[in-house]
């Protein structure tokens, strides 16, 4: 059964350090990465030096498939679309068109700061030129995951987008007949059936078959994690993707069944998944527990359900007042926070650390999983107080453009040479003296 964290009266001010909040405090689970680069690694190389020979044999020992090519070809993509159900594609399609309203706003412009007469900067936002997106095919089959991906590169002007998904078996060493359709239903036409850390590698490195990326992004398990890792550098990454975690922020107004549905919502996708409660209300607390356990009972994934729940990256924690349960929201910085109290909005203004925040009764995070027309693509273990989810602005690189006449050069020289000398770097300082005949005006 999920535990219990009781923050009331004095155990409330002895969890301050300094007089922010211990994060360590609260739950949460570990995901050990660094114990599995070293096994990626000789992975990582093969598909370097082997490529696709290397990917062929990595889906047999991995998916249990044999493979005679990577690249799915195009009647593939076809057929899984025409194959797709049409409620789905119905549901698929809604999904990407709410996407693309609010990717679609996420643009920044271009924009020129006139420093002085003469001197300008300006910042250019120009799209990385090819990405790889990995989507995951084992257990976690997540056509969703391939709009909240796909759109925001899209939206940003990516021009060249490649996925890769796990061959499975079931379908002829295909990827999952449903992430094809979400491929084809958004145009994306260049799709490889490799998984894993082998598939980062592909992405990375390039094969006969596919083009090396600047940038990958996309969920994954531990291998495909640690290839990020490993690869960082070479390229581009997103976040890191660990298990999914739901934070609710309730108060004695917030209704006790829907506050376990959504808590088991999201305990379903792993038994590392964290599903927290805060709130201010022991009789709340003691409802959701009752809930929690008749629900869990009677839904399809009970037993993933029950061992999340039980985690120790689960809880509910009590509090006396609003105020310290958003103290300790903040520190938690779950990845979907959830606030069910009076006044929703303006308690929700004042959260600082949240990969996302669902306002009040009527926006529980599925909603933001399908169709909200959010991002899914959110940091997690804590990464929210630093870090953001997927955008339009994670496919962008902004430019500094430095313009400068000479007069306004000529206005600043003696600045940078000093800093330059300042430094111990007069090399710096000559490349101005060399444009004034070695003298550095005085203005
Ligand atoms: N809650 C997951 C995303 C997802 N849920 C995909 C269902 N499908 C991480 O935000
Ligand atoms: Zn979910």
């Amino acid at each position: 059964m999920i535990s219990r964290i009781d923050l009331r009266g004095d155990a409330f001010a002895s969890s301050l350090r300094d007089g922010a909040f211990d994060r360590d405090l609260l739950p949460r689970a570990e995901l050990d990465v660094e114990a599995a680069l070293e096994k990626v690694r000789p992975i990582c190389d093969d598909v370097r030096h082997r490529g696709t020979a290397a990917l062929i044999d990595y889906a047999q020992r991995f998916d249990g498939v044999r493979i005679d090519r990577v690249r799915v070809p195009g009647t593939a993509l076809k057929e899984a679309l025409d194959g797709l159900d049409p409620a789905v594609r119905a549901a698929l399609e809604e999904s990407i068109r709410r996407a693309r309203l609010v990717h679609g706003e996420q643009r920044r412009s271009d924009h020129t700061t006139h420093v002085v007469p003469g001197g300008t900067v300006t910042e250019r936002w120009v799209p990385v030129e090819r990405v790889g997106l990995y989507v995951p095919g084992g257990r976690a089959v997540y056509p969703s995951s391939v709009v909240m991906n796909v759109v925001p590169a899209q939206e940003a002007g990516v021009a060249s987008l490649a996925v890769a998904s796990p061959p499975q078996a079931d379908y002829g060493g295909l990827p999952h007949p449903t992430i094809l359709a979400a491929c084809a239903l958004l145009g994306v036409d260049e799709v490889y059936a490799a998984g894993g850390a082998q598939a980062v590698a592909m992405f990375a490195y390039g094969t006969a078959e596919c083009r090396p990326v600047q940038l990958v992004t996309g969920p994954g398990n531990i291998w495909v994690a640690a290839a990020k890792r490993l690869l960082k550098g070479r390229i581009g990454i997103d976040a890191e993707a660990g298990p999914t975690e739901i934070a609710i922020l309730a108060d004695a107004t917030a209704d006790p069944a829907h506050v376990a549905a959504d808590l088991i919502s999201q305990a379903e996708h792993d038994t590392l998944a964290a599903a927290v409660l805060v709130t201010t209300s022991v009789e709340l607390a003691e409802q959701v527990e009752t809930e929690l356990k008749r629900q869990t009972a009677a839904t399809k994934h009970t037993e993933r359900i029950t061992e999340a729940l039980a985690g120790r990256q689960s809880a509910i924690v009590l509090v006396d007042t609003l105020d310290q349960g958003l103290t300790v929201v903040d520190a938690y910085a779950a990845e979907h926070l959830e606030i069910q109290t009076e006044d929703a909005a303006a308690v929700a203004a004042r959260v600082r650390n949240a990969g996302a925040v669902f306002v009040g009764a009527w926006a529980p995070v599925s909603l933001g999983d399908y169709c909200a027309g959010s991002n899914h693509v959110l940091p997690t273990g804590g990464c929210a107080c630093h870090s953001s989810g997927l955008s339009v602005q994670s496919f962008l690189r902004g430019i500094h453009v430095v313009d400068y006449t000479r007069d306004a050069l000529a206005e600043v020289a003696h600045h940078v040479v000093t800093l330059a000398e300042a430094e111990d770097l007069p090399a710096h300082g000559a490349a101005l003296k060399a444009r004034f005949g070695w003298k550095v005006p005085t203005s």
